[in-house]
């Protein structure tokens, strides 16, 4: 990053910085985390998977909504973006019963004002895509609301497009990830509005830290599915009887090879490409 630039905050595993009025740096570091804790070992190359893919899908989904992508700098693990006004909710996407999802479901028939078919196991997919909004709650933590309370923190007309493109790119990339072998059960989107008013995707998109991936091989509901990307990592820390509060413990270096050998096959298989070739020249994700 040779030129100055303002540190505008850091994430479990991105720092955030200005590079001028209209344009940000996002760093995707190799940090990982685990039960919401960063931990203390990094998985080298993580940066430059998440990095890659997310430019490789904001490539490709220009056609269902503009993204804020202006530049992948030859790191393979920075883009320039253009500086939005960021919507104050988090559009998630679920194809499948996970998560929070399946935790609201099972205490209420319901997730975030949709009702579901009675009966459905963890991890199954659902009869359709459903949207579900949240807010980043004060303790950092997601909090789950319904499309009404959505539309009053963005606007009715303004939440109704949120949804509409946040569906149109889960189906596209669902429908892609499903012919490589990899189940997108659920996705998280950031919206944001540029200067002329038009709605465009922020953040990362498709990736393994913003969604679930899960080996379509070992697809079986009725339980939680293994992780495509950390199952290793969650693993041993569950191996070790870790009370899941930081600091975390350090990692193995075999399960930090496996770990990276995960993510990087997740690139693979999406991108279509051989991940060396990423590396000698990150431009050929755009095209
Ligand atoms: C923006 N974040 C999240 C926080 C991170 C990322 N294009 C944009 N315009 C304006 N603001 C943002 C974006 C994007 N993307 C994203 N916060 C603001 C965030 C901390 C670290 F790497």
């Amino acid at each position: 990053m040779p030129e100055a630039a303002l540190h505008l905050g850091s994430g479990k595993v991105r720092e955030l910085y200005a590079l001028d009025d209209e344009r940000l740096l996002l760093v995707t570091t190799d940090r990982i985390s685990t039960f919401d804790v960063i931990l203390p070992t990094e998985v080298p190359d993580k940066g430059r998977v998440l990095t890659g893919l997310s430019a490789f899908w904001f490539s490709r989904t220009r056609h269902i909504v503009p993204n804020h992508l202006l530049a992948l700098r030859d790191d393979g693990r920075s883009l320039e973006c253009r500086r939005l006004e960021m919507l104050p909710v988090e559009i998630v996407v679920r194809g499948y019963l996970s998560g929070s999802g399946w935790h609201d479901y099972r205490a209420t028939g319901s997730v975030c004002g949709h009702p579901l078919p009675h009966g459905l196991r963890e991890s199954d997919r659902l009869p359709e895509p459903i949207v579900t909004p949240a807010t980043k709650a004060v303790s950092g933590h997601d909090e789950n609301i319904d499309a009404r309370t959505a539309a009053s923190l963005v606007g009715a007309r303004r939440w109704a497009e949120a949804e509409a493109v946040a569906l149109a790119l889960y189906r596209f990339g669902a429908a892609h990830a499903e012919s490589r072998g990899i189940v997108l059960a659920d996705t998280k989107f950031e919206l944001g509005i540029d200067r002329t008013g038009t709605l465009v995707l922020g953040d990362e998109a498709l990736t393994p830290d913003s969604s679930r991936f899960w080996p379509a091989a070992a697809y079986t509901p009725g339980r939680p599915q293994p992780s495509y990307d950390k199952q290793f990592v969650r693993d041993y820390c569950e191996s070790l009887g870790w009370d899941k509060t930081a600091p975390g413990p350090d990692i193995p270096a075999a399960v930090v090879t496996g770990t990276r050998a995960r993510y990087v096959e997740a690139f693979e298989l999406l991108t279509e490409l051989a991940f060396d070739d990423y590396l000698a020249d990150p431009q050929v994700v755009l095209r």
